[in-house]
């Protein structure tokens, strides 16, 4: 009894240890070329909405999913401060990397189409949110975000102006989103 005990422990603990070091996002692919970003947590197991709760989101994959807050929230998340390029706003903002939205969905790798409430759409590419954190963000300064922030669902891009300048993504920083799915 006990030696077989002290030679599971060892295995226990490689395991645990392999548990906490992976990519919360490696699911679904091992190519060499992803950036490696950087989590607040990892996916949580899924569970279902509660009767009444909004649906905010429609995640068209190749099996539909609508999404609360709360669902949303138990995603793999990152957060990250950058403006608000049409409020000339700054935020601390945190929301689902559109990759791993991508993953979720299997249309991993396709352009990515966001529709907004208003019926705008934006289309995302593929090489950019596969190498960067451009995320669907449901919070700012640890708050959800109000309409008037443009929420309560915003596409927010890294404050990196030179690979993403606002002349030319502007346009990609889609408001009131409703749905994300392949293009
Ligand atoms: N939901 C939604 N998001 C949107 C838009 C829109 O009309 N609806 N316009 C886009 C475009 S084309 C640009 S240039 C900026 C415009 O923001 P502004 O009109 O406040 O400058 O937001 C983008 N996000
Ligand atoms: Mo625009």
């Amino acid at each position: 009894m006990l030696p077989d005990k002290s030679r599971l422990i060892p295995g226990f603990i490689l395991m645990a240890v392999t548990l906490v070091t992976v990519d919360p996002a490696r699911a679904g692919s091992s190519k060499s070329t992803r950036a490696a970003f950087t989590y607040v947590q990892g996916a949580a197991t899924p569970f279902p909405a509660s009767a009444g709760e909004p649906v905010l989101l429609t995640l068209q994959g190749r099996h539909p999913e609508r999404l609360t807050l709360r669902q949303l929230r138990a995603l793999p998340a990152v957060r990250y401060t950058t403006t608000q390029p049409q409020l000339q706003e700054t935020f601390e903002y945190q929301g689902v990397p559109l990759r791993d939205l991508a993953r979720r969905g299997q249309f991993d790798g396709q352009d990515i189409r966001v529709t907004a409430d208003d019926g705008f759409i934006a289309i995302i590419r593929a090489s950019d949110y596969q190498q960067f954190p451009v995320m669907l963000a449901y919070q700012a300064n640890g708050r959800p975000i109000p309409d008037l922030k443009k929420g309560p669902l915003t596409i927010v891009f890294p404050p990196d102006p030179n690979r993403f300048p606002v002349r030319t993504y502007g346009s990609q920083w889609a408001w009131y989103v409703t749905s994300v799915g392949p293009r």
